[in-house]
C-alpha cells in the first residue's frame, strides 16, 4: 500500500484500486457467471428495510458456491481470492496470514432494490473493528468488491458514509435509511476490473439500480488470522483446497494465534514451539 493509499483508507475506510483485474480476467468470470446463471437466486426485496427511497421493484441477485465449480469456471474465482491485484493491500491492514472468510457475487438488475445502510464505527464490534495504533492501520473484517461491469455516476450500487469506520456516536435510523443527510453519501462509480477495498465497520449500503445493464460485484470477505466471524467444533479444509495454489492455500485456515508483530525476538522461542506442535 501506498503512502497516499494508507492515507486515504485510513481518514475515508475505502480505498478503489484502479485496474485491480485485467480485461481478460474479468471476462473469464464474466462467462462464468452467464454460464452458471440460472443459479442466480433473487432475493425476496428484502434489503430495503422498506426505506422509502432505497425501495426497487425487484430484489437483488446473489450467486454462491463459485469456489467448487467446475474448470474453468472455478478458476478466475480461485485467482481473486489470492490475487497480486490487492493481496498486499489486505496484508497491510489485516497483517500476515489474514484469512479469507467468503466469497459472492452479488447481481443488480434494472429497478433492483438498494440495501439500508448498515455496520459504521458505533458501536464497537471486535469482528468488524478498525484501529490505529503502533504507526499501522490494524482492521477487522475486510471486503474487497472486484467489479466485473463498469458502474457509473448515477447507476446505483455500492455506496458508503466515508469516513463513518471512526464513528463514535450511534447513527440515526433515519440516516441509516438513507431517508436523510443524503448528500453526506457516496455512490463509487466504478469500472469492471476495478476493486473496492473497505473495512467492513464503514457504513456502507447498496443504492438501487437504475442502469439497463446488470450490475456484477464480487464480493470477497477477509478478516485477520486470529479472527473467524464462525467455526465451532473441528475445522477441516474445502475439498478443493488440494486444488489451489500456495498462495490460495494461504488465505484458507482456521484462525490461528500468529506473533506477527511482537517487536522483542523473545516471543521468537513461542513461535518455533507453536510451529513444531
Ligand atoms: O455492494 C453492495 O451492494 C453492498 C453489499 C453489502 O453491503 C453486503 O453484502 O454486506
Amino acid at each position: 500500500m501506498t503512502e497516499e493509499e494508507k492515507y486515504l483508507f485510513d481518514v475515508h475506510g475505502y480505498l478503489v484500486i484502479r485496474g485491480a483485474l485485467s480485461s481478460e480476467e474479468v471476462a473469464a468470470a464474466n462467462a462464468a457467471v452467464d454460464h452458471h446463471a440460472d443459479k442466480i437466486k433473487i432475493r425476496p426485496n428484502d434489503l430495503a428495510h422498506k426505506s422509502r427511497t432505497l425501495t426497487g421493484i425487484i430484489g437483488r441477485g446473489d450467486l454462491a458456491g463459485m469456489l467448487e465449480w467446475g474448470k474453468p469456471h472455478c478458476d478466475p474465482f480461485r485467482e481473486m481470492i489470492a490475487h497480486p491485484g490487492y493481496s498486499s493491500h489486505l496484508e497491510c491492514l489485516l497483517g500476515p496470514g489474514f484469512r479469507l472468510e467468503g466469497l459472492g457475487v452479488i447481481t443488480m438488475d434494472e429497478g433492483a432494490e438498494g440495501f439500508w445502510f448498515h455496520e459504521g464505527g458505533e458501536p464497537m464490534d471486535r469482528s468488524r473493528s478498525y484501529l490505529y495504533r503502533n504507526g499501522r492501520m490494524y482492521c477487522g473484517m475486510t471486503n474487497v468488491a472486484v467489479q466485473l461491469s463498469d458502474v457509473n455516476p448515477g447507476d446505483g450500487g455500492f455506496a458508503c458514509l466515508p469516513g463513518s469506520h471512526k464513528a463514535n456516536y450511534p447513527c440515526s435510523d433515519e440516516i441509516r435509511l438513507y431517508h436523510t443527510h443524503q448528500d453526506r453519501f457516496l455512490q463509487i462509480a466504478a469500472k469492471a476490473g476495478d476493486a473496492i477495498l473497505f473495512v467492513e465497520c464503514l457504513m456502507h449500503g447498496t443504492l438501487p439500480w437504475v442502469a439497463r445493464h446488470q450490475r456484477r460485484s464480487v464480493i470477497i470477505r477477509y478478516n485477520s488470522g486470529v479472527m473467524a466471524s464462525g467455526v465451532m467444533g473441528t475445522w477441516s479444509p474445502p475439498a478443493f483446497y488440494d486444488d489451489l495454489t500456495d498462495a490460495q492455500k494461504a488465505v484458507i485456515s482456521m484462525p490461528h494465534y500468529r506473533y506477527e508483530d511482537k517487536g522483542s525476538k523473545l516471543y521468537k522461542k513461542y513461535e518455533e514451539e507453536d510451529s513444531e506442535e
